[in-house]
């Protein structure tokens, strides 16, 4: 994954409109979610406004992945590849944004209800959105990065739902991947010491069972092993003097996510 790259207070001034330009496109991009889309509808939406912003959609070639935007769906966990899947009515999709943009990168994601979700979808959903603000709000400088793991294990279990060990968050900036790994498990006291002008995602996925995985033949999807569901959210974060600032902070409520919550 590469080395931890210290920012300045520059490098995060520059990195702030790629951060809000991932944002404001996932933002967009939510608002379109509806029952009957089909999953390459929310990439042409995601590679068009990118482009039309002047930047350029991280995944679209990286290591080899076919599109411009993952969408996630159901029971998989990450990395799902954009195609003639239909959106129905109780789905729940994870649409993962990486926007580059004067050379920089930001990376946000969050889950959305398609139509009326379970009361089980609903209690996943909900509880990944908390474990990542418990996740952002234990990084600080000083802290290390086992206690962000430890605060996301916590509650995620606490819920009777599991961590996914096999993906990680990750240092970001200049690259899409760099150092430091942070796992969305762990114990507190332990790991690399968090300093500021560290910049990293926390990007938990948690599963409404176990938390084993397994890759499908397309090579990229990563899926649950029992089939059940699973969620993610996922911020660029930037560690400041005394705590942290949510570089993909969204302007607004999220339509056909939080705002849900709110009829
Ligand atoms: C075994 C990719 C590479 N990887 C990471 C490439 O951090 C991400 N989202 O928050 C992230 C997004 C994408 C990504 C999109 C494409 N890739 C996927 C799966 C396996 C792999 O290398
Ligand atoms: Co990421």
């Amino acid at each position: 994954m590469g080395n931890i790259v210290i920012k300045t207070e520059a490098d995060i001034q520059a990195m702030r409109p790629a951060c809000r330009l991932a944002a404001q496109t996932l933002e967009e991009a939510g608002k379109i979610v509806r029952i009957g889309l089909t999953t390459d509808e929310i990439n042409t939406f995601v590679h068009d406004f990118t482009i039309a912003a002047g930047a350029t959609p991280a995944p679209l070639n990286y290591r080899g992945y076919p599109k411009s935007v993952c969408t996630s769906v159901n029971e998989v966990i990450c990395h799902g590849i954009p195609g003639k899947r239909v959106l129905l009515d109780g789905d729940i999709v994870n649409i993962d944004v990486t926007s580059i943009l004067d050379g920089w990168h930001g990376d946000v994601s969050a889950t959305f209800y398609v139509g009326e979700p379970s009361q089980e979808a609903r209690s996943l959903v909900e509880t990944t959105r908390e474990c990542l603000q418990l996740g952002i709000d234990a990084a600080r400088p000083g802290a290390r990065l086992g206690d962000i793991g430890a605060v996301i294990q916590k509650h995620a279990e606490a819920r009777g739902c599991s961590v996914v060990r096999d993906f990680v968050g990750h240092g970001i900036g200049r690259s899409f991947h760099e150092g430091p790994q942070v796992a969305h498990f762990g114990k507190h006291g332990r790991g690399q010491r968090i300093v500021k002008g560290m910049t990293f995602t926390i990007e938990p996925m948690i599963n409404q069972g176990k938390w084993n995985m397994r890759v499908l033949s397309d090579e990229w999807t990563a899926v649950t092993t029992d089939g059940k569901l699973s969620a993610q959210f996922e911020h660029t974060i930037a560690i400041t003097n005394d705590g942290v600032e949510i570089l993909t902070a969204f302007e607004n409520p999220l339509v056909n996510s939080e705002v849900f919550l709110k009829d």
